[in-house]
């Protein structure tokens, strides 16, 4: 066989799909073997979207996701993906090709050592140097991937070497259970809860990555035990839940904080230190217990006193199981803590002022969605809104990055959400200026016939900086630009262009949209003037007066 049918065999070997991408000219045997192949090509306008399509597609479903670009500037393009499925451990596969490794006329023309490049941002990064090596290369790969801490993976296919024969042959797929945390680490764990007085639930990214919720929620209903999460750990426990706290958008300061100050253990599901740090650990402080699929790595501001180290469903059942409660705990601090957090968090619901404040829009966006569809969002000042204001019903359903935290990715990543969910509705938020940096992919997502809403907030402005800029008290200088016309360029990619300019059109704009089908783009001016008075000067006046 042809090493590069070898190669799509062995992909299909591992369940692949799709593989999104961008061929070159040195990938033409393999985009050969992939006609008649079960797998689906879906071509991008940039490689970076393709790797954070990929990269969603394996934070969605467990499984890698793949993408394909061509050796030098289409592996190039990868990085900045690459380096957000390894820090947000998202199972990910990159294939590209290379040039001819044996014998090649064209010098070093387009040649990069992109295996060398990759490593330092993936799990693993080789070439393929013989056609025979494929099929333990390829599952080497995709178990690498999926082993937690899950991340990306890069495999090379040269030109010269996907052209070999080959008589090499498949392995099959043999899955393997996660290890479970032992006894004695188990005992310690449920003593030193049931030592706490002020225990807390923290809820993670790991948390996140299994189906860990129906374990958590009953740990909750049967300790009584209050919970807070992260940004990457919302919705593992639906958000309405009466011991629900809020979420740690912020490390510090933040009306939540109040709580995890008075806790003298937090227990750790699913947090590692990739994620902004939910809160600061210091030393001779309180106590954390990390529960984890891997043990704890130390930083200045997170060195847990006890790793419970395995699944993390089944520790926190053991746990559970185990914890002898002493009704007398007194936990209405905490009660006290959620009501003043909650009408905070909620105090600008109903603003109707317009530009529109970011309160506002989660408001209207949590309003009109269902417990299981999907908000999107790219990098930039409104994901600390939507982190701290939108609640989350279900796992995975504000996809956001608080890893790499790089712009780019909010359409890539609907656009591959609303691949896997059709039935489910899909809205990317986006700024102006993250929008941008992957625009050209409206063409993407109107080719493959996707129903999407994708919001555009405009401030006309780099806003997230213009609001450090203004909290760390220096002039307001050098984040302004123009912006096209939105609803002109939406437009002309064949999408339906929105401009609201009132609260109550947006919200008449946005239930049609979500009931219509295309790509649906909405310029919204957003009004970001309360950022700086609430976010960074209110509640570090207010906070922690309770
Ligand atoms: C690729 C990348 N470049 C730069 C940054 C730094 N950065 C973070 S947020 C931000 C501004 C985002 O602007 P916009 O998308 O318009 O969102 P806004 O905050 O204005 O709503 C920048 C430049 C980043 N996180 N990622
Ligand atoms: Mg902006």
């Amino acid at each position: 066989m042809k090493a590069s049918d070898l190669m799509v065999k062995a992909l299909e070997n591992e369940g692949v799909e799709y593989i999104f991408g961008i061929p070159g000219e040195e990938n033409l045997d393999f985009l050969n073997s992939l006609i008649g192949s079960s797998i689906r090509l879906v071509l991008t306008r940039h490689e970076q979207a393709a790797g954070f399509m990929a990269a969603t597609y394996g934070r969605l479903t467990g499984k890698p996701g793949v993408c394909l670009s061509t050796l030098g500037p289409g592996a190039t393009n990868f990085v900045t993906a690459a380096a957000y499925a390894q820090l947000g451990a998202m199972p990910m596969v990159m294939l590209t090709g290379q040039k001819p490794i044996k014998k090649s006329k064209q010098g070093r023309f387009q040649i990069v050592d992109v295996v060398d490049l990759m490593r330092p941002i993936t799990k693993y990064s080789a070439q393929v140097v013989d056609g025979g090596n494929i099929p333990s290369m390829v599952r080497d790969a995709f178990r690498i991937a999926i082993e937690e801490r899950p991340g990306a993976v890069y495999i090379e296919l040269p030109e010269d070497i996907a052209d070999e024969e080959t008589d090499a042959s498949l392995f099959d797929v043999v899955g393997c259970r996660r290890p479970h945390a032992d006894r004695v680490v188990i005992d310690q764990a449920v003593a030193m809860i049931e030592a706490a007085k002020m225990p807390l639930l923290l809820i993670g990214a790991g948390a996140n990555r299994k189906a860990t919720g129906k374990a958590l929620e009953e740990f909750v209903d049967r300790t009584g035990i209050y919970f807070f999460d992260t940004q990457l750990g919302k919705g593992v426990i639906d958000e309405r839940h009466e011991k629900f706290l809020g979420t740690a958008a912020l490390s510090d300061n933040d009306f939540l904080h109040c709580a995890i100050k008075r806790a003298d253990l937090i227990i750790n599901v699913g947090h590692d230190v990739i994620e902004k740090p939910p809160f600061f650990m210091e030393k001779g402080g309180k106590e954390v217990i990390h529960v984890n699929f891997f043990a704890a790595h130390l930083d200045d501001v997170y060195f847990p006193q006890l790793n419970v180290v395995g699944d993390i469903s089944s520790s926190v059942q053991h746990m559970a199981g185990q914890l002898n409660i002493k009704p007398d705990r007194d936990f209405s601090y905490f009660a006290r803590v959620k009501r003043e957090v909650e009408s905070h968090l909620t105090k600008y619901f109903e603003d109707d002022r317009f530009p529109l404040l970011p309160q506002r829009l989660v408001s209207i966006l949590r309003e009109q969605l269902a417990p299981e569809d999907i908000v999107t969002l790219d990098n930039g000042v409104y994901k600390i809104w939507f982190a701290r204001n939108y609640k989350c019903y279900q796992p995975n359903t504000l996809l956001l990055d608080n890893a790499l935290a790089t712009m780019g990715a909010g359409l890539p990543s609907a656009m591959a959400a609303k691949m896997l969910y059709p039935d489910r509705k899909v809205v990317s938020v986006s700024g102006d200026g993250g929008f941008m940096m992957n625009s050209q992919e409206l063409e993407t997502a109107v080719r493959l016939k996707l129903d999407l809403v994708v919001i555009i907030l405009n401030d006309g402005a780099y806003g997230m900086i213009k609001w450090k800029q203004e909290g760390m008290g220096f002039e307001n200088f050098g984040l302004d630009y123009n912006n096209p016309d939105f609803v002109k360029y939406a437009e002309s990619f064949g999408a339906i262009g929105h401009r609201p300019d009132s609260v109550a059109e947006f919200h008449t704009i946005l239930s049609k949209s979500l009931q219509t089908s295309g790509v649906h783009v909405i310029d919204l001016p957003v009004d970001y003037s309360l950022n700086h008075s609430i976010l960074n000067v209110l509640i570090k006046e207010s906070a922690c007066v309770l």
